[in-house]
């Protein structure tokens, strides 16, 4: 059964809700849409699951009824706020808790294993009551009636969606051939410019979703560890094998969202500095894997955060010559460098999963092999940092 968003919000309405934030999750593709249109509630698109909630909190305190939307890998995000702040203040908050990687969906992705098989038991852990939703509009509003009855007791309720319970509206991804933005590059198109460039000792990270699968479709190779879930950590693993590696030359290829989800890691970066890193972000300022969400990116400079934290030089390119270019440089001279790459939200139209090919263990190991190979590359030293 498949409920649509348009009466999802308007039970919601009804029972008086009126702040929503949130992370998005394929299974909510088009709901973040559609609330950030709606005037009776008050929308904040969320950079973590942790600051939603906590957003979510602010507008209660002040007396409004909030919903926060995650996906269950979120969880992990939000536990803190949600005992330290939500439980121990005695703020309720309704929780729409997409779960992935559920026990009787064993062909989900294995980043969703663990957590698809704990999210009950944590929520019982952590004595938030929560309710399967059954995807009928009676259903949904029984979660609420029950939501009602802890709130009460100023209580949380999580109410759980399974893939396929709310409808998908407008949020689709879209293919190459159609029109999508004003920039010239599609992911795919950077990632081949990025490919042509490496030597085969170089090592890449790349991020969770579309952007590994991409890459896995152009170019797999042993020296490209993909992420797989843990949205936000990239450049962080990236920035501890350049560290732990310095002889190697190291690639993190992440995303607006993900960068955004713990922009924390770029002063870490600039603070750690190492020589052998370059961080790209392929911005197309939305959360495209999960439905084109647009994302905070939109209106924040996120080459002037990396060049306000410190990376040694900071680059911003649209089209494939400055992209060329801006590689070549980053490649050949000391880092850290920094990256943002404008790209539009198309995508190829069949786009591989990596674990088609590879499990996540099958690719660590290729990828230590890999880092164990002798370096080829030589770094010239470079001049003091630059914004362009
Ligand atoms: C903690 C967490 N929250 C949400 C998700 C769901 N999710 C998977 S990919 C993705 C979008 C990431 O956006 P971005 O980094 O901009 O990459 P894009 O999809 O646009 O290529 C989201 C929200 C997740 N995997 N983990
Ligand atoms: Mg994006």
């Amino acid at each position: 059964m498949t409920l649509s968003t348009t009466t999802l919000l308007a039970l919601l309405k009804q029972q008086k809700y009126r702040f929503f934030s949130g992370v998005p999750c394929s299974n909510f593709a088009d709901l973040f849409q559609q609330v950030s249109l709606d005037n009776d509630i008050t929308s904040v698109p969320a950079a973590s699951e942790g600051s939603a909630l906590s957003f979510a909190v602010g507008a209660a305190l002040a007396g409004r009824r909030s919903v926060v939307a995650l996906q269950n890998s979120g969880l992990g995000n939000i536990i803190n706020p949600l005992t330290s702040l939500v439980q121990i203040n005695c703020i309720p908050t309704l929780l729409l808790i997409s779960v992935r990687g559920h026990t009787d969906e064993p062909e989900d992705e294995p980043q969703h294993r663990v957590m698809g098989a704990n999210t009950h038991a944590l929520l019982d852990q952590l004595a938030i009551p929560w309710s399967e939703f059954d995807g009928t509009p009676q259903g949904f509003m029984a979660c609420l009636v029950k939501a009602e009855e802890a709130f009460q007791r100023s209580v949380s309720f999580a109410v759980l969606v399974r893939k396929g319970q709310l409808s998908a509206g407008l949020g689709v991804v879209v293919n190459d051939e159609q029109q999508v933005s004003a920039y010239p590059l599609s992911v795919g198109c950077a990632l081949e410019i990025i490919s042509e460039a490496l030597r085969p000792s170089d090592l890449v990270v790349s991020t969770t979703g579309f952007i590994s699968r991409e890459l896995f479709r152009l170019s797999d190779r042993p020296g490209n560890f993909y992420m797989q879930g843990s949205l936000g950590h990239c450049s962080a693993v990236a920035a501890g094998v350049a560290l732990a590696r310095p002889s190697h030359r190291v690639v993190a290829l992440d995303g607006d969202g993900a960068v955004l989800m713990h922009m924390g890691v770029l002063s870490t970066i600039g603070y750690a500095s190492p020589r052998n890193f370059l961080h790209i972000v392929l911005d197309n300022e939305g959360y495209v894997s999960t439905g084109g969400q647009e994302s905070t990116s939109v209106t924040s400079s996120l080459e002037a955060v990396a060049a306000a934290c410190r990376y040694r030089a900071v680059r911003r390119c649209v089209t494939s010559a400055e992209l060329n270019d801006a590689v070549a440089r980053s490649l050949s001279t000391e880092g850290p460098h920094f990256l943002l790459c404008k790209v539009n939200q198309s995508h190829s139209r069949s786009l591989p999963r990596v674990t088609s090919r590879h499990t996540p263990e099958e690719n660590k190991q290729a990828f230590q092999i890999a880092l164990n190979q002798p370096p080829t590359f030589h770094l010239q030293a470079a001049p003091v940092a630059a914004v362009r």
